[in-house]
């Protein structure tokens, strides 16, 4: 009897290329339970449609199952739908193959059942697919009707609550990395990544993290994460970047991490970089990840003002914010500050307040999202539907009409700060070139890391890294990482 088998296919076709993590983890999963894979990886073909046809031409399995990373853009001056051409490919898929077509992803599950619907798929899993999908390809290889499965979303059945499907993160072995080609995205993307555990239980309002990855958090055995640092290594990827919400949480899961790269002698031949949280950081923290070869940390600190970290529920305050850049100073560590501004309550003073705090702090660079972006299932998304929402005075730009709330990029912007939000913050930014924040009209890209040629010019050039840092060391004339 021929074995269940499923074609794993990445429509990413966002530059620079970023890896799809998610399918070297599914891959890995799919081969411990005993199913079949091969790859169909979009991102570095020119026609898209030509390469579904030549691989339709070949051996069919049991279905195609197709990672959603990216829903949108997430970006306000793009607001770039992504998930519009995803539908496309679903369709062309569907034509090709005649195969039952599986969506997952980390941007499917920030609204599952909307996405399923939208994209015209058979099945959906919310959550993490590396036992889900193994279970759906065997049900459906076995011409069954996949049933029972946790995570799983079927069409006409939008009434049933979602539940988020969990793996085995402590039995499965993600660290092979064997799957996508990971040589070729360092070479065209610049870094790789690795996810060290998974959820927050963090309580940010806009956050679609706890939506679609759960609150509660889950744990990788922190050598299972070196081994496949060193995976990584062996295919001459030496630079990458933590996939985690933020790495920090919980602090002692982070220090357990950067101990065991470091035991396995990583930290001199590698250089990575985290997303991390202010509020749990320490000068201890931030030793132990420079012992392990950290060269750089984006901090989502969103806001220099104690009352709009409040709104926009962080647990941070703007002490936490000098401590933690103090330590990455002694340390060595490049700083790039991230900030959220136009939250519900935003007003021209709390924007004067967080834009001089950060010239005063002077990290290396400040990264600017203005307006933010509204993911069903958050509580800002509840309190702009509930009638607190009625007198927050926001506005609510949207940038395609579906039936779903939400689903398309919809982003919402304080009304106190006028007519014209990016001019009054640019004003503020004046000349200073520290800051990445380019107008909507803008031809540059500034740190939309989407369709970014400057990024793709500097990855090509030889840089490598976390993509502000690497937009820093051009704009500063500073050696590659
Ligand atoms: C790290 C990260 C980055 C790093 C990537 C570094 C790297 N080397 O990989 C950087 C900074 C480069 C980045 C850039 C961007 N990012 Co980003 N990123 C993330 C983050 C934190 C992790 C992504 C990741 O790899 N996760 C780990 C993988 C394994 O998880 P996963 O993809 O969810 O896969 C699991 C499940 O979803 C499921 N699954 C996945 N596929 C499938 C398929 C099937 C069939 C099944 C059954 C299951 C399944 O199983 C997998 C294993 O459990 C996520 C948020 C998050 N917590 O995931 C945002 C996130 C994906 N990014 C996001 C965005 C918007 C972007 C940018 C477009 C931003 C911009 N405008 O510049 C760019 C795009 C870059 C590009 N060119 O593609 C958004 C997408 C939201 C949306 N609206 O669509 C997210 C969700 C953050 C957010 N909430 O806003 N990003």
């Amino acid at each position: 009897m021929r074995s269940p088998s499923v074609l794993l296919v990445n429509p990413n076709q966002m530059k620079p290329a970023i890896g799809p993590l998610a399918l070297d983890y599914l891959g890995a999963s799919l081969g411990q339970h005993g199913v079949a894979f091969s790859l169909l990886d979009l991102s570095f073909e020119p026609d898209a449609d030509a390469a579904i046809c030549r691989a339709a031409d070949g051996e069919r399995g049991d279905a195609v199952a197709v990672t959603v990373r990216n829903v949108d853009d997430c970006y306000f001056g793009s607001q770039d739908f992504v998930l519009a051409r995803t539908k496309q490919l679903v369709r062309t898929l569907k034509e090709a193959f005649g195969l039952p077509i599986v969506c997952g992803g980390v941007g499917f599950s920030t609204s599952p059942v909307a996405a399923l619907a939208f994209l015209g798929a058979d099945y959906g899993v919310a959550g993490e697919g590396e036992d889900a999908l193994p279970a759906i390809v065997r049900s459906l290889s076995a011409g069954e009707e996949p049933r029972g499965i946790p995570g799983i979303v079927v069409p006409g059945r939008e009434r049933e609550a979602v539940v988020l499907a969990r793996a085995s993160l402590d039995t499965l072995d993600l660290s092979p990395r064997n799957v996508i080609d990971n040589a070729r995205y360092f070479r065209d993307g610049g870094q790789a990544g690795i996810e060290t555990k998974r959820g927050c239980d963090g309580a940010c309002v806009y956050c679609a993290d706890p939506v679609a990855k759960g609150r509660e958090v889950r744990l990788r055995p922190p050598k299972n994460v070196a081994q496949e640092a060193a995976s990584l290594l062996r295919q001459g990827v030496t630079h990458w970047h933590t996939c985690d919400s933020e790495f920090n949480r919980p602090p002692e899961h982070a220090l357990a991490v950067c101990a065991a790269l470091a035991d396995a002698g990583l930290g001199d031949s590698m250089r990575w970089y985290a997303y991390c949280s202010p509020a749990v950081f320490s000068r201890e923290l931030c030793v132990a990840m420079r012992d392990a070869g950290c060269v750089g940390i984006n901090f989502g600190v969103d806001a220099g003002n104690a009352d709009m970290l409040r709104r926009l529920g962080r647990d941070h305050s703007v002490d936490d914010i000098r401590a933690a850049l103090g330590w990455c100073r002694e340390n060595r560590l490049a700083v790039m500050l991230d900030l959220l501004l136009g939250g519900p309550g935003e007003t021209p003073a709390t924007v004067r307040q967080t834009v001089a705090l950060m010239k005063q702090l002077s990290p290396d660079r400040v990264g600017i999202s203005l307006g933010i972006r509204v993911y069903a299932g958050t509580p800002l998304a509840r309190w702009l539907s509930s009638s607190a929402g009625g007198d927050t005075r926001v506005r609510l730009h949207s940038a395609g009409e579906t039936p779903w709330p939400f689903l398309a990029p919809t982003f919402v912007v304080s009304e106190r700060l006028g007519e014209a939000p990016f001019a009054l913050v640019a004003e503020e930014i004046g000349e200073d070139p520290r800051f990445f924040f380019v107008a909507p009209e803008a031809e540059a890209r500034g740190y939309n890391y989407n369709a970014n040629d400057e990024l793709v010019e500097a990855i090509r050039a030889g840089h490598r890294g976390a993509y502000w840092d690497v937009l820093r060391r051009v704009q500063d004339g500073l050696p590659q990482a």
